[in-house]
């Protein structure tokens, strides 16, 4: 009896209290802009589980995000997953019982999101999947994916590579790689693309992979370590995120080895300490990943609610940065 009081209790609090939170803006931002309205004539709201801060990257996606629905005129409710599975599917379980108009979600790894993904599915609730990808038996139980091809940008650091390879002269190029978090779809891909060419090749060995989580204190840790390992045994260092590869540089510098020239790095990502550290001589490859997806993430959350067509996959235009390229022009990369 008093626990079906207390019940009732509960569910009133969720009906009264949190739409009214919600729409006050408990979320990152509540939009401003005139924008889609639902067919209750409120303003569209956006769940948005982002998976943590870890790197420029990230907090250029954020704000990319948090930008795309001001313009929009959307309410954007993000949470922020720190680095944790558990708390993305919290986030997207308390978007269900919010009833948000359209749930996105940066996912941290490939694997565990099914049983979340159905209970969204059977709320009737459309899921965006961004920046990352997920593994899933039932690809219908998300609607749409707006981010890079991960696997090209590790082919793209290989074909650098094999470039580079023609002037290094040496009969074996070894090679240490800073991997990203496991289980992770970038960290995946960018391994599988960059390997799919290099392996296939008798100049290259490579010495280790070591995981580095795509922060800059790890990589920094990893590099200390593949440096006491291998010494100057290392031609090649290939890294997941420019995060990580800023820390190796530090270390590098630390013990006296020149960045870019006693050991070639080639990196991911793009953010402007990379682009910087290209020009200076101290990187010699940085493949491009944009963090601005937001505006395609907003367009595609509206044509859902619209009831329009929408395209399922929709990825970034992305190029590679190099030393062999002219870059006086390069705008500045905003992150
Ligand atoms: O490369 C890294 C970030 O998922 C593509 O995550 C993203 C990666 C990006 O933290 O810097």
């Amino acid at each position: 009896m008093r626990s079906r009081k207390i019940s009732k209790i509960i569910r009133c609090i969720l009906c009264c209290i949190l739409p009214l939170l919600l729409l006050s803006g408990c979320g990152s931002n509540a939009g401003t802009g005139a924008g889609a309205e639902t067919e209750s004539g409120r303003e569209l709201v956006i769940g948005f589980s982002q998976l943590g801060s870890e790197s420029a990257w990230r907090l250029g996606n954020t704000a990319s995000m948090e930008q795309a629905a001001r313009d929009h005129g959307f309410s954007l409710m993000m949470k922020n997953g720190m680095q944790k599975q558990e708390k993305q599917i919290a986030a997207i379980r308390s978007f269900i019982a919010y009833q948000v108009d359209v749930i996105v979600f940066a996912p941290i790894v490939e694997n565990g999101w099914t049983n979340v993904l159905q209970e969204a599915r059977d709320a009737g609730i459309p899921v965006i999947m961004m920046d990352r990808v997920i593994n899933i038996a039932d690809s219908d139980l998300y609607d749409a994916y707006v981010g890079p091809d991960h696997y090209m940008e590790g082919v793209n650091a290989a074909k650098f590579l094999m470039r580079k390879a023609e002037e290094m002269d040496k009969e074996k190029i070894h090679i240490v790689e800073l991997s990203g978090t496991d289980g992770s779809s970038p960290m995946l891909r960018r391994f599988r693309g960059f390997h799919d060419l290099i392996d296939n090749d008798d100049r290259f060995e490579t010495l280790e992979t070591v995981s580095g989580d795509f922060l800059r204190s790890k990589g920094r840790k990893c590099m200390e370590d593949l440096l006491s390992r291998y010494g100057d045994e290392i031609d090649v260092l290939y890294s997941h995120n420019d995060a990580m590869t800023l820390g190796a540089i530090e270390v590098m510098e630390e013990n006296g080895i020149k960045p870019g020239e006693d050991i070639v790095i080639i990196t991911v990502d793009g953010e402007q300490a990379a682009i910087d550290l290209l020009k200076e001589g101290k990187i010699n490859c940085v493949v491009e990943c944009s963090p601005k997806l937001g505006e395609a993430v907003m367009e595609l959350a509206e044509k859902m609610v619209n009831g329009e067509e929408y395209p399922r996959n929709t990825h970034p235009e992305e190029s590679c940065f190099t030393e062999y390229d002219d870059l006086s022009d390069l705008a500045p990369r905003g992150y």
